[in-house]
């Protein structure tokens, strides 16, 4: 059969067609991710500041784990230089016993359980040089957990492993122990 522009006009709209839907399944699954992600109990909120000390919030955004690496800029209206990131979340705390809690992070972090400072090693630094670690007895049940982290210049990333009890070593903070706090703690 001989092709003609009809035809080929026919064929481009089917494209067209098939493009449009595959865009708005796109943009519906990654509303769903981001739905998801507010709406599930697990991880933490971390809201992301301009200045490497908190001198103007510019994002919010969910952390499923304590665990965060960006080599540009981690919001938007937010530089890749210089900038804080300030997270909340509760702890769940399995049984009654003493947890060690470990970080590695370029540049530097903060953690606070139940308004107490555990580890604070607040520095420009290497990933693989600033390991930190601390313990803690904590009784089962919620805490309130607290971390601050903040990137100088450069690539960015933090991560936060936890044991004791019957969390085995070298686990990262995350669910099911990683928990939301309630929504009017969250902003
Ligand atoms: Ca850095």
């Amino acid at each position: 059969m001989k092709t003609t522009w009809r035809h080929i006009g026919i064929q481009a709209a089917g494209w067209g067609r098939t493009l449009a839907w595959l865009a708005a399944a796109a943009l519906l699954a990654r509303t769903a991710f981001w739905l998801y992600g507010w709406l599930s109990p697990c991880g933490a909120v971390a809201t992301i500041y301009r200045g490497e000390a908190f001198q103007k919030a510019r994002w919010i955004c969910c952390l499923r784990r304590l665990e965060y690496g960006c080599e540009g800029r981690p919001a938007p209206f937010v530089s890749r230089d210089r900038y804080s990131m300030r997270i909340k979340a509760r702890l769940y705390v399995p049984k009654t016993a003493v947890y060690d809690f470990a970080t590695l992070s370029d540049d530097g972090i903060r953690i606070r359980i139940d308004g107490q400072p555990l580890i604070d090693n607040w520095r420009e630094q290497d990933f693989y040089r600033s390991g930190r670690s601390a313990s803690r007895e904590l009784s089962a049940g919620f805490h309130e957990l607290g971390v601050e982290f903040c990137n100088f210049r450069g690539a960015a990333r933090f991560r936060v492993e936890w044991c004791g009890g019957p969390i085995p070593p070298r686990t990262v903070l995350g669910p099911p122990y990683l928990c939301k706090p309630p929504w009017k703690d969250r902003w």
